[in-house]
């Protein structure tokens, strides 16, 4: 796929961005709201299943004609990277899957979007999956980790893994990979603050704050770049105790404000609020960035807009575009994916 010519117009070497997440397989149905009635779940939820949960995935198949997609956040915000960028393996992922077909279904899309996956496999676990209730524009996430759940160190310790990481020039990791490995996220917070490189995170859900502050807080200072939505955002400050209307812009100042090792890179942070404008907030500056509302009958499937958008913003921030590139083309991948069910993409690109 990848010729000379590509090299001089894609700009990003083979394995310069390396992420870690959780690989899922997403089960992804159309529900009546007393579905998640029924397990106590609201619009818009990401949540951990609990042994309550369980029966919803085999529900989904066997009764609302469910669709399986390759999922997990951290996965599909580098597989849109890959497509935007055109060129294979650019992006490295490191997570942990089964040994079952859902495990071989992950590969074989990451392989196709051009991911370098390295899995860790947890030969007797299975494939981690996510129930994707969709109930209009809305969708609600339950994840069953699994194997993803049994991601460890020693796989980053591996010594072709311990290459990948530390020729990589950027680094992405989900505040979901919090539930999984802090020590994972620490060590490749600290490689990437030996060598000076980007260090990007996502606040990813509202439990996240809720229930891991304290991880959240520990890599906090080797966070360059900060993503979150309005939810998001507004979940993390009232777990720091900010004042409680507190407004996104006000929020995202003080984001920006928390400590941080590497002072010559202040930190940047990048607040989505659905189709009302991005927010770039950086230590002196805040900018909106407007969004391309779409029509409500072009809107397929909102999962995975979120993933989307760091994926596009991915795919220029590691061939050293401006903020305002990398967003705009954020922006671009969100819109797209939104139009196709899942997280997923059809056809060229057309970001200019
Ligand atoms: C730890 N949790 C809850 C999760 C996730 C997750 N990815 C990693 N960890 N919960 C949901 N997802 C993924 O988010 C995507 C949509 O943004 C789903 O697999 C879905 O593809």
């Amino acid at each position: 796929m990848c010729d000379k010519q590509c090299k001089s117009v894609c700009g990003a070497r083979t394995g310069a961005l390396v992420g870690c997440g959780n690989p899922l397989l997403d089960i992804s149905a159309t529900v009546p709201m007393d579905f998640l009635k029924k397990y106590e779940m609201n619009e818009d939820d990401a949540i951990l299943a609990e042994e309550r949960h369980m029966p919803i995935y085999r529900e989904l198949v066997d009764n609302h004609r469910a669709e399986f997609l390759a999922g997990g956040s951290v996965q599909n915000s580098l597989r849109i990277a890959q497509w935007i960028i055109g060129k294979p393996n650019v992006a490295v992922f490191f997570g942990c899957v089964g040994q079952d077909d859902y495990a071989s279904t992950l590969r074989e899309k990451a392989r196709e979007a051009g991911v370098d996956a390295h899995y860790q496999v947890s030969a007797d676990t299975p494939t981690g999956t996510c129930a994707v209730l969709i109930t209009g524009t809305h969708r609600s996430l339950c994840a069953n980790l699994a194997a993803a759940n049994k991601f460890t160190i020693d796989h980053l310790e591996q010594p072709a893994n311990k290459a990948l990481v530390e020729n990589a020039l950027y680094y992405y990791i989900s505040g979901f990979f919090l539930t999984v490995s802090p020590p994972s996220i620490m060590r490749v917070a600290a490689a990437a603050l030996a060598k000076q490189r980007p260090f990007l995170m996502n606040l990813s859900a509202p439990f996240i704050s809720q229930f891991f502050m304290q991880p959240l807080l520990d890599v906090m200072p080797y966070v360059d770049i900060i993503f979150g939505n309005e939810a998001e955002a507004h979940a993390f400050a009232t777990a720091q105790g900010w004042p409680e209307k507190e407004d996104l812009r006000e929020i995202g100042k003080r984001l920006v404000a928390l400590n941080k090792l590497n002072a010559s890179r202040p930190r940047i942070a990048i607040l989505t609020q659905g189709c009302d404008p991005v927010l770039l907030i950086q230590h002196d500056s805040i900018q909106e960035f407007e969004v391309t509302s779409l029509a409500a009958h072009e809107i397929v499937d909102t999962n995975g807009a979120g993933d989307a958008f760091v994926g596009g913003f991915l795919a220029q921030f590691v061939q050293g575009k401006s903020l305002d590139v990398c967003i705009r083309c954020g922006n671009y991948a969100a819109g797209h994916i939104i139009k196709n069910p899942g997280c997923t993409y059809s056809g060229a690109p057309q970001f200019v």
